[in-house]
């Protein structure tokens, strides 16, 4: 079973790669932050607590997006790989998912870590924002998703790279050349 985690800042692009990823490699997709946004919408009680984090740029803590995945976890279970979009953003999330996967006799396969610099990644969301319509693509909260960014998600890296499964990957190019080094690295542990 393949286990990609696409990781990297806000705007690197992991949701854009994660789409050819899974047109390439016929993977199921979780999305922590599309099951989120689809809870707001939905208007329930857990879209209705993430919405307060989100707006501001925060995080939604630890035990309400790994409880969530749990389910959507064993939701795909039938699949023959799944990428891991915006799952896990801080150390406690990486351990969970770990345990998890080993409940299931499963590893993660690679880490996938886009790397974009900080003025890039603001043009980015703030062009996206402009018509998505998504509460967290402005400046000021842009900023704050950044160094949310930097302080809790970033220091997973260090972790991932003493496991030999970081392939860190320039992220700026047109989306066709970043995917040819994202499937080079995915084909090597395939
Ligand atoms: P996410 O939905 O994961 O949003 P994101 O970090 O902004 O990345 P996204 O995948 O959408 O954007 P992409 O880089 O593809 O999270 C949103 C929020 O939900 C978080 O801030 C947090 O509050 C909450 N959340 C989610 N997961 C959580 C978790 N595990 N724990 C706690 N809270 C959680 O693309 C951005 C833009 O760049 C797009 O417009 C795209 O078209 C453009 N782009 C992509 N590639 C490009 C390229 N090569 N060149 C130019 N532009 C490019």
């Amino acid at each position: 079973m393949l286990n990609i985690i696409i990781f990297g800042a806000p705007g690197s692009g992991k949701g854009t790669q994660s789409e050819n990823l899974i047109k390439k490699y016929n993977l199921a997709h979780i999305s922590t932050g599309d099951v989120l946004r689809a809870e707001m919408k939905n208007g329930t009680e857990l879209g209705k607590l993430a919405e307060g984090y989100i707006s501001k740029g925060q995080l939604v803590p630890d035990d309400v997006v790994i409880g969530m995945l749990a389910n959507v976890l064993d939701s795909k279970k039938d699949a023959s790989g799944v990428i891991f979009d915006g799952f896990p953003r801080t150390i406690a999330q990486g351990e969970a998912l770990e345990k998890m996967l080993k409940e299931r006799g499963q590893d993660v396969s690679v880490v996938v870590s886009l790397e974009v610099d900080e003025p890039e990644l603001i043009d980015r969301l703030i062009k996206r924002g402009q018509q998505s319509g998504r509460s967290d693509d402005n400046l000021e909260t842009i900023k704050s998703r950044l160094d949310v960014y930097k302080n809790q998600t970033s220091p997973l890296k260090e972790h991932y790279k003493n496991t030999g499964k970081l392939a860190s990957i320039k992220g700026v190019g047109t989306v066709e050349e970043i995917f040819g080094l994202i499937a080079e690295a995915v084909d090597k542990v395939k």
